[in-house]
């Protein structure tokens, strides 16, 4: 008498075979089987066998796979299907390894390896057909979906993929500025974004208006600078605007166009009022100064 069991969770053929040579009529014979942990087939039933290896239900290690022995085949159908993948944000850029797991009606769970993985949207560049998933750049914080399908059943997961880099987005990838600035006035891939671009036409490029906080699409809003005040021999008062908290300005003069050194003027007094400000040189001590402001801002 042959011993029909099952070697590994998931042989739902044994019994689709029993069943296609059953149909004629309910019989089922008798077969010796001499092939202890491989598969046999008399032309009729193909096996599973074991030669008890298996002797017992064994879980795997994490739980998610369950083997069952001297059970003839094993009938169950997929409740779900599952993607198990990273359960916190991921890097951008970065690849990462899905798996999808059905979840079955017999509360076993078993890897689907033939699953078919497609990309779903946000930040994803490609998915293989083992589940490897290559993420895309961004320009913030953002997700990737990815979907799988597996029989009948089909699942989704959103994967939080964090910006890290802010200068390494599609066409404004480390040109100085910003990506989020770039996408937010001109959209995700113009070449009026460009650094050097002034397509507001004030003059001021892009990589200025970044710098100097102001909108590179209004012509009337640019950064400006001028003497405001001559105070006697010595003062002169300089006006910028607009000035914001989170930039840092210098006064620097030479008092030649053309030539020398531009220095900074020390023991200026800085005084904001509302976006406007008013930087005193108190040592303006030449017949003639030039001045030019110097904008940090790390972003
Ligand atoms: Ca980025
Ligand atoms: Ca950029
Ligand atoms: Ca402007």
């Amino acid at each position: 008498m042959g011993i029909i069991t099952s070697q590994q969770f998931g042989k739902v053929g044994v019994l689709t075979c029993l069943a296609a040579n059953v149909a004629a009529g309910p019989v089922l014979s008798s077969f010796s089987f001499d092939a202890g942990g491989g598969t046999a087939s008399n032309g009729i039933i193909r096996v599973q066998t074991s030669i008890g290896l298996y002797g017992e239900i064994l879980t795997s290690g994490d739980g998610d796979n369950v083997i069952k022995s001297g059970y003839i085949g094993r009938i169950f159908d997929i409740d779900k299907l599952e993607i198990q993948g990273p359960g916190g944000p991921v890097p951008e850029g970065s690849s990462l390894q899905l798996s999808a797991v059905a979840i079955n009606d017999d509360e076993t769970r078993s890897q689907c390896i033939s699953a078919n993985w497609v990309p779903l949207g946000g930040a994803v560049d490609s998915v293989n057909t083992d589940g490897w998933v290559q993420l895309s750049t961004v320009y913030q914080d953002t997700q990737a979906v990815v979907g799988a399908s597996c029989s009948d059943r089909s699942a989704e997961k959103a994967i939080a993929v964090l910006d890290l880099q802010r200068d390494n987005f599609g066409v404004y990838a480390f040109d100085g500025i910003w990506d989020a600035w770039q996408i937010a006035f001109f959209g995700p891939a113009n070449s009026n974004g460009a650094p050097d671009a002034d397509p507001d036409g004030d003059g001021q490029a892009n990589m200025f208006e970044f710098v100097a906080g102001t909108s590179p699409l209004e012509r009337s809003d640019f950064f400006q600078f001028e003497i405001q005040q001559l105070g006697g021999a010595t003062s002169r008062v300089l006006r910028l605007v607009p000035a914001f908290p989170d930039r840092t300005y210098k006064i620097k003069r030479r008092p030649n166009l053309l030539a020398g050194d531009w220095t900074v003027c020390a023991g200026a007094l800085y005084v904001t009022n509302g976006l406007d400000l008013l930087v005193t040189d108190t040592a303006a001590t030449n017949a003639c100064n030039f001045y030019r402001a110097v904008i940090e801002y790390a972003w």
